[in-house]
């Protein structure tokens, strides 16, 4: 039998993965700097999405330690000029792109910070699950900086560009409890479940057909973002796609003949 591929390199910086079957876990791995995120570990993590193996039908992303993530590594800022700022933030978008537009759903574990960086990463998933223990604080507006991960466009989506901007003007914090509410994690769980959790739901999300979850994930975003009329033939067009070949009329089957898989 053919040796099952490597996810990434094996020795790859600040993240560590392994197979679950049909799901790839994706864990941050700095746990002593709460998982900061500098350029290498960015980079791992685009190197992960992209040699994604084509039997891999989801992914969770979870955090090792207390904390799923205290964002940038903020010695990164610390000797860079306004232009190469420019270049990182447009570095995080391409990856986080990768995962939020990419062949397969992402599934985010979520406990203690998630901060700043850590939150974009968050927001780039599909499912974000979060543990009692989790808050969300974009420091920035504090830090005398600003986001630079996507923030400005998936989060005020997410919860509202209202409650982004009272985060970022006034250093205000959400618990888990708040997150589920508006919208930050549609999943709660007690501390020590969340990536438990996550990888029930992952391997449930991994059954989907490719076809459909590839529709979910491109077009929902774009329909519900874009113009209405462009939204409706995406939809059909889609649509179209996913029920015209066996596989959707062999599912559909299963479901009137009451031999529904799930
Ligand atoms: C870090 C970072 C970091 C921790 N960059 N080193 N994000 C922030 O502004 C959040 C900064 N971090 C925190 O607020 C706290 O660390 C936590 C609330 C997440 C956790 O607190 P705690 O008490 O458990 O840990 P700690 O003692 O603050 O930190 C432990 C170590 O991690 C310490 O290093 P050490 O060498 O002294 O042990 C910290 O310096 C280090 N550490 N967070 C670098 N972020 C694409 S634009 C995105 C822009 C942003 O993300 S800005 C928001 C950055």
């Amino acid at each position: 039998m053919s040796e099952r591929p490597k996810l990434v390199k094996p020795a790859e910086p600040g993240i560590r993965t392994e197979r679950k079957g049909a799901v790839a876990v994706l864990t941050l791995a700095r746990p002593a700097k709460r998982n900061a995120i500098d350029d290498p570990m960015a980079l791992a993590i685009e190197r992960f999405f992209d040699e994604l193996p084509a039997d891999v039908h989801a992914v969770v992303i979870q955090g090792e330690g207390d904390h799923f993530s205290a964002g940038l590594d903020l010695n990164e800022m610390l000797h860079v000029g306004v232009f190469d700022g420019v270049h990182h933030s447009r570095l995080w978008h391409r990856i986080f792109d990768k995962i939020e537009f990419g062949r397969v759903p992402v599934i985010a574990a979520l406990k203690g910070a998630v901060v700043g960086g850590g939150l974009e990463l968050a927001c780039a998933a599909h499912i974000r699950v979060a543990e009692r223990s989790t808050f969300y604080a974009l420091p920035e507006g504090q830090r005398g900086i600003f986001v630079g991960g996507g923030a400005a466009v998936r989060l005020s989506r997410l919860v509202g560009a209202g409650r982004m901007m009272d985060m970022m003007l006034t250093g205000r914090t959400y618990d888990s409890e708040e997150g589920l509410a508006f919208g930050f994690s549609t999943y709660l769980t007690d501390n020590g479940k969340g990536a438990a959790k996550a990888l029930e739901l992952a391997q449930a999300v991994a059954k989907n057909r490719p076809v459909t979850n590839f529709a979910i994930l491109n077009v929902v975003p774009r329909a519900a973002e874009g113009d209405r009329d462009t939204g409706y033939l995406l939809e059909a067009l889609m649509a179209a796609i996913a029920q015209g070949d066996d596989e959707a009329k062999e599912r559909l089957r299963d479901f009137l003949e009451k031999r529904d898989r799930r």
